[in-house]
C-alpha cells in the first residue's frame, strides 16, 4: 500500500498550532537551535528485515493481521515508516531469512520508496533445511574444520548478496559458546573463530566493513566465545582496520556501563555501529526507550562527545540499527516508538552544554556535573523531534498518524488477517 503525502500534511495542519505553542516554549532555550534541527533531520535509523513481523518467544507467537509475507512487503513497510518519520531510510538484511532473488528489482523497489541498504546480517546460529553440516555445537568457533569452512562460505555468499544490493557492512552475530563447564576449550574456540573470521574478511570489498557482535549468554548458558566487548574488540584489532565491534544493548549483563564502554570504543575508533532495543533482564528486545531511557540518554551523550572528539558525521558514521522483537504491539507502531525514541535521546544529548560540563569535570564539580546533565535529559525535546520529522515531510507525530491513516487496517485488507512474517 501506498499513501498520499497530502493525507500527513493534513494531519499536521491540524496539530500546527500547538506544536508551534510547545516549540516556542523549548527552543528559547536551546543554543544552536538551527544546527540540533538539522542534525535531527539527517539522523536515521536502519529498520531490520525481521522486525516486520510479531516476534515471539520459545513458548509461543501471537501473530498480527497484515504481516509481511515477503520481502518485499517488508520494503513496503519500512517505507511506510520513512514516510511518517523520515528517519527510517534503510533496510537491514538477514540471510537466509530475506534473500534478494532478484537484486535489481529488490533494490529498485527500495530506491522507489527512498531506501536503501544497511548492513547485510549472516546466520549461523540455526541449521537451514538443505544444510550439510549443523551448527548444534557452534559454527566459526566450532572443532571440525569442515563446518567452520561451511559457516566461512556462508559468510562470503551473505557479502555477495550485499555487494548486489550495495551494502557496505557484514554484521556477524555467532551464538557460538558452551553449555556446560569442560565442553570447550576457550582459547581453541577463540582461535578458531579468528582463523574463520580472517577469510571472512580477506573476502571483504575494499570499502567494505565487518562488524563483530558480542552477547554474554543466550542460547549459551556457560560460555560465549565473543562474549563481551573486550573479546569483540580483541578479534577487531587482530583483524584490522575494517573490523569493528558492534553494541546491542541488551547484550550486557544487567548494569553493566553500557556508556563507558561506548566511550572508550569510540576513542579507539572501533565502535561500528548499534543495535538498539531495551531490556530490565537480560536480552528482552523491548521498545527502545521503554524501560531506562536515562541509560540512552548516558550513552548518546558519550556518543555526541567522543564522535565530536574524533570529528566524526553522527549521521553516517556509525552504523544505527534496531534490532528489538516485537511481541503484544504492533510491529510497525513499536518501531515508529523505537526510533522517536531514540531521536529523542539523541536531541537531548545534542542540547547538553558540553563546554559548562567539561570545566565542571575539570574543577572535580560533581554536583554541577550532574546538573547540567540532567538539565539536558529533563528538557522536554519532543517538539525539536517533531519540528526536524515536519520539515522533512514526514508527521508531527508518527504513531498518531500511523493509526488515524488506518494504515494496519489498510494492510489486513490487503494481507489478510493470518500472515506470517518470515524469519520469526
Ligand atoms: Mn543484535
Amino acid at each position: 500500500m501506498n499513501f498520499d503525502q497530502y493525507k500527513i500534511d493534513e494531519l499536521n495542519h491540524a496539530a500546527l498550532p500547538e506544536h508551534k505553542r510547545r516549540l516556542d516554549f523549548v527552543s528559547t532555550d536551546i543554543q544552536d537551535f538551527d544546527a540540533v534541527i538539522k542534525k535531527l533531520q539527517a539522523f536515521n535509523v536502519a529498520i531490520p528485515s525481521w522486525a516486520l513481523g510479531t516476534g515471539g518467544t520459545r513458548f509461543g507467537r501471537f501473530s498480527g493481521g497484515g504481516e509481511p509475507r515477503n520481502l518485499e512487503e517488508k520494503i513496503t513497510d519500512i517505507g511506510l515508516i520513512n514516510a511518517l518519520n523520515k528517519s527510517s531510510n534503510s533496510i537491514s538484511l538477514h540471510i537466509p531469512w530475506d534473500i534478494p532473488e532478484n537484486a535489481s528489482a529488490i533494490k529498485a523497489l527500495a530506491a522507489q520508496l527512498g531506501l536503501h541498504f544497511d548492513a547485510v546480517n549472516s546466520n549461523t546460529f540455526q541449521d537451514q533445511a538443505n544444510q550439510k553440516l549443523s551448527y548444534k555445537y557452534g559454527s566459526l568457533h566450532h572443532v571440525d574444520k569442515a563446518v567452520r569452512r561451511q559457516a566461512i562460505e556462508h559468510n562470503i555468499e551473505v557479502i555477495k548478496y550485499g555487494v548486489q544490493l550495495n551494502s557496505k557492512a557484514l554484521s556477524v552475530w555467532l551464538s557460538d559458546g558452551s553449555n556446560f563447564p569442560g565442553q570447550l576449550n576457550f582459547r581453541k574456540a577463540f582461535q578458531n573463530t579468528l582463523e574463520s573470521l580472517q577469510e571472512i574478511y580477506s573476502a571483504l570489498p575494499d570499502d567494505w566493513k565487518v562488524w563483530i557482535e558480542y552477547k554474554p549468554f543466550e542460547p549459551n548458558f556457560y560460555s560465549t566465545t565473543i562474549g563481551d566487548w573486550g573479546q569483540s574488540l580483541l578479534l577487531a584489532n587482530k583483524l584490522g582496520n575494517k573490523a569493528a565491534t558492534l553494541v546491542d544493548l541488551g547484550h550486557h549483563l544487567p548494569n553493566t556501563n553500557i556508556e563507558q564502554i561506548v566511550s572508550l570504543l569510540l576513542m579507539e575508533g572501533k565502535l561500528a555501529g548499534f543495535h538498539f532495543n531495551d531490556s530490565k533482564y537480560g536480552d528482552d528486545d523491548l521498545t527502545v526507550g521503554s524501560i531506562n531511557p536515562y541509560q540512552l540518554f548516558l550513552i548518546f551523550n558519550e556518543l555526541v562527545e567522543g564522535m565530536d572528539a574524533r570529528d566524526m558525521n553522527h549521521a553516517t558514521d556509525i552504523g544505527w540499527m534496531i534490532d528489538a522483537s516485537h511481541n503484544v504491539k504492533d510491529p510497525i507502531e513499536d518501531l515508529l516508538q523505537s526510533v522517536q525514541a531514540i531521536k529523542i535521546a539523541y536531541a537531548q544529548a545534542l542540547i547538553v552544554d558540553k563546554i559548562a560540563l567539561a570545566a565542571a569535570q575539570q574543577n572535580n564539580d560533581v554536583t554541577l556535573a550532574q546538573e547540567i546533565l540532567q538539565q539536558a535529559y529533563r528538557t522536554d525535546v519532543r517538539p525539536l523531534v517533531a519540528e526536524a520529522s515536519l520539515l522533512s515531510g514526514g508527521a508531527l507525530n508518527p504513531v498518531d498518524a500511523f493509526r488515524k491513516l488506518k494504515v494496519r487496517d489498510a494492510l489486513v485488507k490487503e494481507r489478510g488477517s493470518k500472515t506470517v512474517a518470515t524469519g520469526l
